[in-house]
């Protein structure tokens, strides 16, 4: 019997399958990268919701797993040397959890540190960029007058959306025929940028063919399906 009530976390999330892994998430496009990681490989998992609306992720609950407050954190009370292994950070997680299924990531070979420089694209890049984009068009930086700020990640956007278009001309997935948590990390942000934030036509999107092919390939999978709407909010 796992015993997991040492996390101060699980006194406002109940773990009821404490065995499992527990994923405190909300299905924001950093958030789905670990529910669609759980669905693509299968391991148990219980996922809790961490409401926005209610300021949950600022909770001492929560910052006592994750101290700035962000979702996805996990705890998987069967980690390394069988100890429980709390974690934040959504590509530590994917990382994490590749290498405890033995899945999307390749072991001891160049494939995983060109799978790994691509994850990081992703969470340096990608992320950051393509949320600024989304503070500036879509939430409260959008009635500011001067545009030179949404500009400037606009200019970045694009330039990040350049570089994986040509990655992905005559490619499957990031790393060509097999899909990695590369594709994991990007493809929820990519869907963010052009559908929630509406920043399609902003950013130029229709130029980018290899990356709409390959978004439509990743939407179309079952696990993905699954993972973008867990834990969804009701
Ligand atoms: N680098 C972090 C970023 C996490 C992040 O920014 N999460 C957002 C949702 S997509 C969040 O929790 N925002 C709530 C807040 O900042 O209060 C990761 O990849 O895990």
């Amino acid at each position: 019997m796992n015993d997991l009530s040492a996390f101060p976390i699980t006194a406002k999330w109940p773990a009821s399958h404490p065995d499992r892994i527990q994923l405190y998430s909300l299905n924001t496009p950093n958030g789905v990268k670990a529910s669609i990681m759980l669905e693509e490989t299968g391991l148990p998992y219980e996922p809790h919701l961490v409401r926005f609306d209610a300021n949950d992720q600022k909770s001492a609950e929560f910052r006592s797993l994750h101290p700035y407050g962000k979702i996805p954190a996990i705890i998987d009370p069967n980690g390394p040397g069988g100890n429980p292994l709390p974690l934040f950070e959504s590509g530590a997680i994917l990382v994490y959890l590749a290498d405890k299924s033995g899945r999307l990531l390749a072991r001891g070979s160049a494939a995983r540190y060109e799978t790994l420089q691509w994850l990081m694209f992703q969470m340096a890049g990608i992320g950051p960029m393509f949320g600024q984009v989304g503070f500036f068009h879509r939430f409260a930086g959008r009635e500011y007058e001067d545009k030179r700020p949404r500009d400037r990640y606009v200019a970045e956007s694009k330039r990040l959306l350049e570089v994986l278009d040509t990655r992905l001309a005559g490619r499957s997935w990031i790393m060509g025929d097999t899909y990695t948590i590369a594709d994991v990390a990007t493809f929820p942000w990519v869907r963010n940028l052009i559908g929630f934030y509406g920043a399609g036509d902003l950013v130029g999107f229709a130029e980018y063919s290899n990356v709409r092919r390959v978004l439509e390939a990743f939407l179309a999978r079952s696990a993905v399906i699954r993972g973008l709407e867990i834990p969804k909010a009701r």
